[in-house]
């Protein structure tokens, strides 16, 4: 049986990479930080087959101890800070959780195997914020990165490490370059639940409008159970390396308004939007969108779920959430 220990277990990826381990007849370890971690209960819940080990990015010996508990064959790194907002208001934390966590853990593997790094294959959470200012549209694996944020430039920290413990210590170690993937699992923070919630809160007349930042960005979303499966073909390759995963599509926060406001019969949601500087960032990442050509190639991997099943999923998700909700 393959054992795999994942950081950021209680994180929308976290909970469906279980899933899908699980599924695969993985024995799955998740590292869940904290003396009374709030989300312990929803991943007790939604994956009782997980085995929680407590621990922290920023606590190495945490980390090793994880390890020798779990003697995982793989190890997916998943724990950050991952709000980009948040990370310029807290911008040295997200430096040592999402940057310096990484070398961390990639240190950790590699006193754990005893320099028989072969034992462990490593996947590290890389993101499209690391290409920020894009530099050439689509974003492949081999554009030159430019962040824009705290956040942008601890996850090419961890990107750069991965690669670097792979070509030093001859590490099976990989990179996924996630371009935003969300699912009725994502956290109300990120704009594309912020609006699937408020949606539904409007519609059933809880909630009489949202309030919203740059309507004019333009994303490459996906659907986070299609991601977490090229995370996993990752690993199963001979050689660790570097992948976009992506769907080739661009949409504008108003094209997803659109979409949510039209799934409850909503078409002008003017009225229901307003706009506020404070949801502004100081450096906007303005246009992404990922060329997955290589992972379409290498890995077989293919995206299920398309822009609109993707609004739908949410907006219903929240619509059934909420009725529960006042249900009682
Ligand atoms: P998420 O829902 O925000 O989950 C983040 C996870 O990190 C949570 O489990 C959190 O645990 C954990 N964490 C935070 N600080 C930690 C620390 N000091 N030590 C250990 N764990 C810590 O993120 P996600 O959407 O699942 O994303 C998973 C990973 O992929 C992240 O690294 C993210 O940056 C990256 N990524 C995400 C996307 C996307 O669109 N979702 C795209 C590209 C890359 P607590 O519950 O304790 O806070
Ligand atoms: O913002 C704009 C905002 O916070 C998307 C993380 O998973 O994906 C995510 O990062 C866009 C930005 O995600 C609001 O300015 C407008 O242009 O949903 P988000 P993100 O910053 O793209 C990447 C790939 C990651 O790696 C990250 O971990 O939406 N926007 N108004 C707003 N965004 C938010 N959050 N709230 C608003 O009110």
């Amino acid at each position: 049986m393959p054992r795999a220990l994942i950081t950021g277990i209680t994180g929308q990826d976290g909970l469906y990479l279980s899933e899908l381990l699980l599924s695969k007849g993985y024995e799955v370890y998740g590292l869940i930080r904290g003396q009374n971690n709030p989300k312990r209960e929803l991943v007790e819940q939604t994956v009782p087959g997980v085995k929680l080990l407590t621990g922290d990015l920023m606590d190495f010996s945490s980390l090793l101890r994880a390890l020798e508990t779990a003697q995982p064959d793989e190890v997916y790194n998943l724990g950050a800070i991952s709000f980009v907002a948040y990370s310029w208001e807290n911008a040295h934390l997200t430096a040592d959780v999402t940057g310096k966590g990484v070398l961390n853990i990639l240190e950790a593997v590699r006193l754990y195997a005893h320099d028989d790094v072969s034992k462990v294959r490593f996947y590290q959470a890389s993101s499209s914020e690391m290409f920020g200012k894009v530099q050439e549209v689509p974003q492949r694996e081999t554009t030159l990165l430019w962040p824009r944020s705290p956040y942008g430039v601890a996850k090419v920290f961890g990107h750069y490490m991965t690669i670097n413990y792979r070509e030093s210590y001859g590490m099976h170690a990989s990179s996924g370059i996630l371009f935003n993937h969300e699912s009725p699992r994502r956290g109300p923070e990120f704009v594309t639940r912020k609006i699937s919630m408020a949606v539904a809160r409007i519609k059933l007349g809880l909630q009489d409008y949202v309030t919203l930042g740059n309507l004019d960005a333009k994303r490459d979303w996906g659907y986070a159970g299609d991601y977490v499966e090229a995370m996993w073909r990752m690993l199963q390759q001979p050689e660790g390396d570097e992948y976009v995963v992506a769907t080739g599509e661009t949409h504008s926060i108003r094209d997803f308004l659109d979409r949510a406001f039209a799934h409850v019969g909503i078409e002008d949601w003017a009225p229901y939007v307003k706009q506020d500087p404070r949801f502004m960032r100081p450096a906007e990442v303005e246009l992404l969108i990922g060329d997955p050509t290589k992972a379409h190639e290498k890995l077989g991997w293919e995206r299920k779920v398309d822009f609109p099943q993707l609004v739908a999923m949410m907006v219903d998700n929240d619509l059934e959430e909420q009725r529960g909700l006042m249900a009682g």
